[in-house]
């Protein structure tokens, strides 16, 4: 799996920010209302624990950090534990943590100690970045293009297929896309019979992976996929609305689950 670097993670209230901006133009709410909306919960100053995890590649600088400002931006009460993994497990219930924020390599998780919810970040974070996409305004159909079926991406597309939408899927990975065709009884899109789409959600690992004759002029692309889906060169080309972020989006839709 690919990790976040301190690099990726630079500004990250200012990146919130940005992204705050464009789900705003995107969707006429921000990302609270988008989360609030969908949740049908909103924060009321629950205490979060933060605690770094050294286990595998070990502690990514500005990770923690990151958390901190995110939490605290969408109105939670958040601290980082001084200590790492499970002592630092032990200083946040004993700080008064009721929600457990904490990842290694494999898993990032949100648990909230009072009311037992435990949420997981791939889903999570598939499921807000498909809800923003699905609230274009300006929308010109309900066809929207899901490329990456993974951890991430399926999830996303699953929320879309419940939703109504009529989802065209692609993934390199062609055992993949197929089952994940017949699985959620979407379209397979062939990159060989090319259509532009106004919404598009993106979940891979890879650069460039949205191709030209794909993109319509001002669509959406909604992507937590790190490196970028498009070039800058294309999305000033055609308008494209961008709503990429690092860690602040999925974060925030873990939160609101678990509340
Ligand atoms: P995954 O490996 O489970 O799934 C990625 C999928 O993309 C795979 O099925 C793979 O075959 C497919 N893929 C790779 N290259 C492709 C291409 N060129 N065209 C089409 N499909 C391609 O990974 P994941 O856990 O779903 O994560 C996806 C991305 O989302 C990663 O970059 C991850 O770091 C990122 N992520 C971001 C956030 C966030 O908050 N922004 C949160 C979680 C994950
Ligand atoms: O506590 C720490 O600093 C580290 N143990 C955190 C490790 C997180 C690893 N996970 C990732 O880098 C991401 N793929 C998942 C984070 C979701 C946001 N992109
Ligand atoms: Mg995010």
């Amino acid at each position: 799996m690919a990790l976040l670097t301190p690099e990726d993670l630079e500004n990250i209230n200012r990146q919130l920010q940005e992204a705050d901006s464009t789900v705003r133009r995107v969707t006429g709410l921000d990302i609270k209302g988008v989360c609030k909306d969908f949740y049908g919960m909103t924060p009321c100053c629950e205490k979060v624990g933060i605690v770094p995890v050294t286990s595998g590649n070990g502690i990514i600088g500005n990770f923690s950090g990151s958390l901190h400002v995110i939490t605290e931006y969408f109105g939670f009460d958040s601290f980082v534990t001084a200590m790492p993994d499970v002592s630092g497990y032990y200083e946040a219930v004993r700080n008064g943590a009721r929600i457990i924020l904490m990842a290694d390599d494999n898993t990032f998780l949100a648990h909230n100690l009072k009311n037992g919810k435990i949420a997981n970040n791939q889903p999570c974070t598939g499921r807000i970045y498909a809800e923003i996409a699905s609230r274009y305004l300006k929308a010109d159909s309900k066809d929207v293009l899901v490329v990456g079926l993974g951890k991430v991406g399926f999830p996303g597309a699953a929320h879309l297929v419940n939703k109504g939408f009529r989802v065209y899927g692609y993934d390199s990975d062609k055992a993949l896309l197929e089952k994940t065709v017949s699985d959620l009884g979407i379209t397979l899109f062939e990159p060989e019979n090319p259509r532009k789409f106004s919404i598009i959600f993106e979940a891979t690992p890879c650069a460039d992976t949205v191709p030209e004759f794909v993109i319509s002029e001002n669509c959406v692309i909604s992507t937590p996929g790190i490196p970028c889906a498009i070039s800058r060169e294309l999305q000033e080309k055609y308008g494209v609305e961008l709503v990429m972020e690092p860690l602040g989006i999925g974060t925030a839709s873990m939160l609101y689950s678990v509340l």
